[in-house]
C-alpha cells in the first residue's frame, strides 16, 4: 500500500471522534494525517462543502478522486470496505459481521452521545447542573458495564470472538476520556478498574503497537492542553 497517498481526517485538537478513524487507519497501516480545524471553523464553509453536520470527523481520500466521507461509522465502514481486504479488522462471516455492526451501531448511538453530553456539562455548559451530570455520569456507568458483562458472559478476548475489530477500535477514544487517570475530564471519581474484564480489554487494546502509537498522540494533545490551563 506504500503508493497510497496520505489519506486525510479532519480533527480538531482533542476531540474523540477522529481518533476512532486513527485507530483504524493505523491499524490497517495506512498512510494517512490529520488536518486540525479550530472548533468554529466546523459550522461554516469551507468545512460545511466537505461535512454539512459541521463536526469532525471527515475523511478525504486523495486515491480515490478525493472521495469524502463524514460521520465517524460511514467512515470506517469505507475503510474497512475499500481497504481492508485480507480482514485484518472484521469477519466475513453472517453471524461476526452482522455482531460487530451491532457493536459499532452501539458505540455510535451509545457510547458517543452520552460521553459527548458528560463532556458538555461537566466542562462547558455555563450553569452548573449536577443532575444532568448524575445522569450522563449514570450512562457512561451502565455503557462501561454493558461491554463488562459481555466480555464475562462470553470469555473472549474482544467483543467479538478473539480478533479485534474495528468496533473495539471505535470505543477507545471516549473510554480514555473518564475515570480516574490523570488526563481524564470527566466522571474522574468512577474507579473503572471496578469492571475487571472492561478493564483488562482496554490494556489488551493498548498493548497493540498501532493503538498504543495513536493513543499517545491523543495524550499528548491533552497533556499540552492541561499544562496550558494551569
Ligand atoms: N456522530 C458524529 C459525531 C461527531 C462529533 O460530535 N464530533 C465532535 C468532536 S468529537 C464535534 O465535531 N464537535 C464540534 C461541535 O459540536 O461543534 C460522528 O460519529 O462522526
Amino acid at each position: 500500500m506504500s503508493n497510497l497517498q496520505p489519506l486525510v481526517v479532519y480533527s480538531s485538537g482533542p476531540a474523540p471522534n477522529p481518533f476512532k478513524v486513527a485507530f483504524v487507519l493505523e491499524e490497517l497501516g495506512l498512510p494517512w494525517k490529520f488536518e486540525s480545524l479550530p472548533m468554529p471553523d466546523l459550522k461554516k464553509e469551507p468545512y460545511t462543502n466537505l461535512n454539512p453536520n459541521g463536526r469532525v470527523p471527515t475523511l478525504v481520500d486523495p486515491n480515490k478522486g478525493g472521495m469524502t466521507v463524514w460521520e465517524s461509522g460511514a467512515i470506517v465502514d469505507y475503510l474497512i470496505e475499500e481497504y481492508d481486504k485480507d480482514a485484518k479488522l472484521h469477519y466475513t462471516t453472517p453471524k461476526e459481521k452482522s455482531n460487530t455492526r451491532s457493536w459499532q451501531y452501539f458505540q455510535v448511538s451509545g457510547q458517543g452521545p452520552y460521553f459527548g453530553q458528560l463532556g458538555w456539562f461537566t466542562n462547558h455548559h455555563t450553569e452548573k447542573l449536577p443532575s444532568a451530570i448524575e445522569r450522563y455520569t449514570n450512562e457512561v456507568k451502565r455503557v462501561i458495564g454493558v461491554i463488562d458483562g459481555h466480555l464475562a458472559k462470553n470469555g473472549t478476548d474482544y467483543l467479538v470472538g478473539d480478533k479485534v475489530s474495528y468496533a473495539d477500535l471505535m470505543f477507545i477514544p471516549y473510554f480514555k476520556s473518564v475515570g480516574k487517570g490523570p488526563l481524564t475530564l470527566m466522571a474522574k471519581d468512577v474507579d473503572t478498574s471496578q469492571w475487571v474484564h472492561y478493564t483488562a480489554w482496554m490494556n489488551r487494546l493498548h498493548e497493540r503497537a498501532a493503538v498504543a502509537k495513536i493513543a499517545k498522540i491523543y495524550d499528548d494533545i491533552w497533556v499540552k492542553i492541561l499544562a496550558e490551563k494551569h
